[in-house]
């Protein structure tokens, strides 16, 4: 049943203000969490799309690291993102986000002229927001979120063969004092047609009992999915986290997603269940039985998974 598990820790690197930057993320006391600093960087990166060996496509922080899912992108409310993007490929191809706040001309499509024609770089810039008041008194929300980013150009005007292909990946928007991860432990896990990130079977992830686990869930394609987890829960809000005791936020362990869906959440590795192969999968029957689980490998401190 395990043949050829090898964990696979997730493509690529990861772009994060959240996390990586000293300044930016507030220190980490004894037996508690970090949590996101204030936002308001201004950030610049290169990003590629590449065609990989096997003829499929993806997206990378540096030439010849691409992978799929593309890297994790983490901002959090207040910062911007100027992202020069090369097209090493020999098709046009683009960057077109969900969830952030863009000029038209960093819409990544065909239709605004913002998509790349072969060995051109462009720049598309991502703008984030705190939530606050509008001058006509109504709310307007924050950016924080669980989002995603993908081609819009590949194959049609819509990017079908590039998102067929693996030109996707997550992104995440922080809004500060959120709670944060332990650093590699993130994972991204895409159901793309009746693939699990443009893989058969899906993919291995490993952590030890006690690791804050975030997972990034995004579907794309043309069916609709229901995405489980053995053993563990979330909160069906913006962060799968409760903010306490009387968070009327649902709790789940099964979510139904559909084509551009993105949620994601965190969890206790092993908490109150304790180390083992604990399974995610499609919860739609023949999905699942035709590949679309894996594991989250979760191991005893001193490295063993019962019955594994
Ligand atoms: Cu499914």
């Amino acid at each position: 049943m395990f043949a050829g598990g090898a964990a696979a820790a997730l493509g690529g690197a990861a772009l994060s203000t959240a996390a990586s930057s000293p300044a930016h993320a507030a220190p980490r006391a004894a037996g508690s969490v970090r949590r996101a600093g204030r936002g308001g960087e201004v950030r610049r990166i290169t990003m590629y799309a590449e065609k990989l060996p096997d003829g499929q496509m993806g997206y990378g922080l540096e030439k010849g690291k691409a992978s799929i899912p593309g890297p994790l992108i983490e901002l959090i409310e207040g910062d911007t993102l100027h992202i020069d993007f090369e097209n090493t490929m020999d098709v046009a191809a683009s960057l077109h986000p969900h969830g952030v706040d863009y000029d038209i001309n960093s819409d990544g499509t065909r239709m605004n002229n913002s998509h790349v024609e072969p060995g051109e770089t462009r720049t598309y810039t991502w703008r984030t927001h705190r939530p606050g008041r509008r001058e006509d008194g109504t709310w307007r929300p924050g950016t924080a979120g669980y989002w995603h980013y993908h081609d819009h150009v590949v194959g049609t005007d819509h990017g079908t063969n590039g998102i067929r292909n693996g030109l996707y990946g997550p992104l995440i928007v922080r809004r500060e004092g959120d709670v944060l991860p332990d650093p590699d432990r993130q994972f991204t896990i895409v159901f793309n047609d009746m693939t699990t990130n443009n893989r058969k079977t899906g993919p291995d992830f490993k952590a030890t009992v006690g690791d804050r686990v975030e997972v990034i869930m995004i579907t794309h394609g043309e069916h609709y999915h229901t995405f489980h987890m053995h053993g563990h829960r979330w909160a069906d809000n913006r962060t799968g986290l409760l903010e306490g005791p009387d968070d009327p936020s649902p709790v789940i362990d099964n979510k139904i997603t559909g084509p551009a869906d993105s949620f994601g959440f965190q969890f206790l590795a092993g908490e109150g269940v304790g180390a083992g192969m604990w399974m995610y999968h499609c919860h739609v029957q023949s999905h699942s039985d035709m590949g679309m689980a894996g594991h989250f490998m979760i191991a005893k401190p001193d490295g063993t998974i019962p019955g594994h």
